[in-house]
């Protein structure tokens, strides 16, 4: 328990004898807030200082706690998200009031989105004045606006609160379906006083913030059914089993059974990509043709094409068996034939258990088939890696990128951007579970920086971010928050001058160049040089290949500017058909 202030305090003990002085110790709702975090394990705080919370960070870091500070909130709430999503303990993110608050918004909701666990707590301004709208500095109902973005949001207005305001948030976030919380701490909260006994007493400590949640016995036998049944079976693995950490027993679960498996993007490396298992060379064959489909840990969203149309095949010829934890997540797109509610963890292991030994592996007709196509394809990109086209392009980049991570599986990768995304999740194979991420089910721009640091702090390995030079630019201030805590990041840009592409022309003849184009030629790598770091500009795959290696030996803070032919590439990468079309004369 942190010390608030010692405190004189008179007391008047009989009125035949002299006042008499006692010292009573005091706690505050500063201490109370960094007490109830580290009572939960919680030892890192990501934000950005200002009135009323730059104590609180001074506070955190000299109460142990390690404060990562930001250019800008939503960079640190990324990072918190990312934290989350790597640890299974809430990520913090510390922010202002109103325009701090807003800024670190969409990081909570991304994280929502993602179900991802973290906190954001908001300093805010006096509920006295923002309610009558007088206004006040900093100015915002921030609990309401927060309400609909987010899991859960609180508020706490008394210090004796704070133990139940922190505990609520922290089972809000991780039990269920993880997500994002919101937690508000009006400034007058922090300089209340407390008796330090009474204070410490307030406190919780979360028991079982995220309970095991047993599947029912017979929804496990009904999907042993199904895929006992089925003659092309396949397993589709996302975040959500990536997050779940049950990593040996969904291994067990995929090489006992026999069946193929996907990985989404993030659950790339639960099994190694090279297993012979992954069907992920064969992704639109399986896809269209298999007859029964297990989802675990993913949703049937536009991802996965809302499980229907074109990508799925014949219209109802399949059937799903779907392990979520989340029971409204069943049915939301196609029917789900067996839906297996429970955490993952558990469900996994009670499949497990009904398949035994006796398990009659898939027909080789399907095996074979899948394999045949893999072959092909996989040769096929052999080929396109084994070109080396002056400019480089993506291919000829990500070829590089395949080898380090091969070399080194244990890096982190964050990945942002359209083609950089797109290639690099098809071409650089992952190798261990929970070492790739991206930009998720929004497809949102701007988690590459924050989500960089959090690897780098939470996991202590070097990280690695392509990032398209457009997707750079929405965190690429952070480099000097990377610099600043001298984190082993190697940020490559792969520079193409653009959004997409660096080839638009503005059709109306006035001198501004086309919305997606950018400075011809820009060299993001001297923004690393300008806070201590190492840039190098890189037009080869020879000049890529040496300086990835050089910043992994060093662990320095490095960005490389990675020279991409400005033609290559698609607009919006793979999903060019969610741009809407008109038939009317652009
Ligand atoms: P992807 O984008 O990789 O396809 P999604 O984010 O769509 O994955 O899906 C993740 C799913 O995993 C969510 O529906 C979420 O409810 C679920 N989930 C997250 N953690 C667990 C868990 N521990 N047990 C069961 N389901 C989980
Ligand atoms: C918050 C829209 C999707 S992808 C992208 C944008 C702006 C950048 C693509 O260019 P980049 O990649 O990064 O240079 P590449 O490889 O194709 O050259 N705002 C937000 N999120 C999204 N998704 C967008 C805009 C978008």
């Amino acid at each position: 328990m942190s010390r608030a202030a010692v405190t004189e305090v008179k007391t008047e003990r009989h009125p035949n004898m002299a006042t008499d002085t006692q010292s009573r110790e005091l706690t505050d709702g500063f201490h109370l807030v960094i007490d109830a975090l580290k009572l939960n394990d919680i030892d890192t705080i990501f934000g950005l200082p200002g009135i009323p919370i730059t104590d609180l960070t001074r506070m955190a870091q000299a109460e142990g706690m390690r404060v990562i500070s930001f250019r800008h909130e939503q960079h640190a709430g990324n990072a918190a998200a990312a934290a989350g999503y790597l640890t299974q303990k809430p990520g913090i993110c510390l922010t202002v009031s109103a325009p701090g608050f807003l800024n670190g918004l969409t990081a909570l909701a991304n994280a929502t989105t993602n179900c991802f666990p973290m906190i954001l707590i908001s300093g805010s301004s006096e509920r006295e004045v923002v309610d009558l709208q007088q206004g006040d500095y900093e100015e915002m109902d921030q609990l309401a606006i927060a309400k609909p973005l987010c899991k859960a949001a609180f508020r706490v207005l008394h210090a004796q609160d704070i133990g139940v305001g922190v505990a609520r948030a922290i089972r809000s976030a991780l039990s269920g379906r993880p997500g994002g919380v919101y937690l508000d701490l009006p400034a007058k909260l922090f300089a209340q006083t407390l008796d330090a006994v009474e204070g410490r007493n307030s406190l919780i400590k979360v028991v079982d913030p995220a309970p095991r949640q047993l599947p029912a016995p017979d929804s496990v036998q009904r999907a042993l059914a199904l895929l006992k049944g089925a003659k092309r079976p396949l397993i589709v693995l996302g975040k959500g089993a990536s997050y779940a950490q049950a990593d040996a027993d969904i291994r067990a679960l995929i090489e006992k059974t026999g069946i193929p498996y996907l990985p989404m993007s993030m659950a790339k490396g639960l099994l190694p990509d090279t297993h012979e298992q992954s069907a992920s060379a064969a992704r639109s064959y399986v896809l269209a043709e298999a007859d029964v489909v297990m989802l675990v840990g993913a949703r049937l969203n536009w991802l996965l094409s809302h499980g229907k149309g074109k990508t799925w095949g014949t219209p109802g010829a399949k059937q799903f068996i779907q392990i979520d934890i989340a029971p409204t997540e069943m049915d939301s797109n196609v029917p789900i034939a067996a839906p297996l509610v429970g955490d993952i963890g558990s469900c996994v292991a009670a499949l497990l258990g009904g398949v035994g030994s006796g398990w009659a592996k898939p027909p080789a007709a399907w095996t074979g088939a899948i394999n045949e196509r893999k072959d092909k394809n996989l040769s096929k990109m052999a080929e396109t890696l084994a070109k080396n086209p002056s400019p480089m392009n993506f291919h000829s980049a990500l070829g590089v990128v395949r080898e380090v991570i091969k070399a080194r599986p244990d890096v982190m990768l964050v990945n942002e951007g359209a083609n950089t995304l797109d290639f690099t999740r098809s071409i650089v194979d992952m190798y261990e579970p929970r070492k790739r991420l991206d930009v998720g089910t929004w497809g949102i721009m701007g988690i590459g920086m924050g989500f960089a640091v959090a690897a780098a702090v939470v996991t202590g390995k070097p990280v690695i971010a392509i990032e398209g030079d457009s997707a750079f630019g929405f965190s690429g201030m952070e480099v000097e928050t990377i610099c600043r805590y001298n984190l082993p990041i190697c940020v490559v840009v792969f520079n193409n001058n653009g959004v997409y592409r660096g080839t638009d022309v503005n059709s109306s003849g006035t001198a501004d160049v086309a919305p997606t184009v950018f400075v011809k030629g820009a060299r993001y790598d001297k923004m690393m040089e300008a806070f201590g770091g190492v840039g190098v500009h890189a037009t080869t795959p020879a000049e890529l290949s040496k300086a990835i290696d050089e910043a992994l030996a060093s662990g320095k803070p490095t960005l490389i500017n990675a020279v991409i032919d400005e033609t290559a590439g698609t607009e919006s990468g793979r999903i060019t058909m969610l741009n809407p079309q008109t038939a009317a004369k652009k």
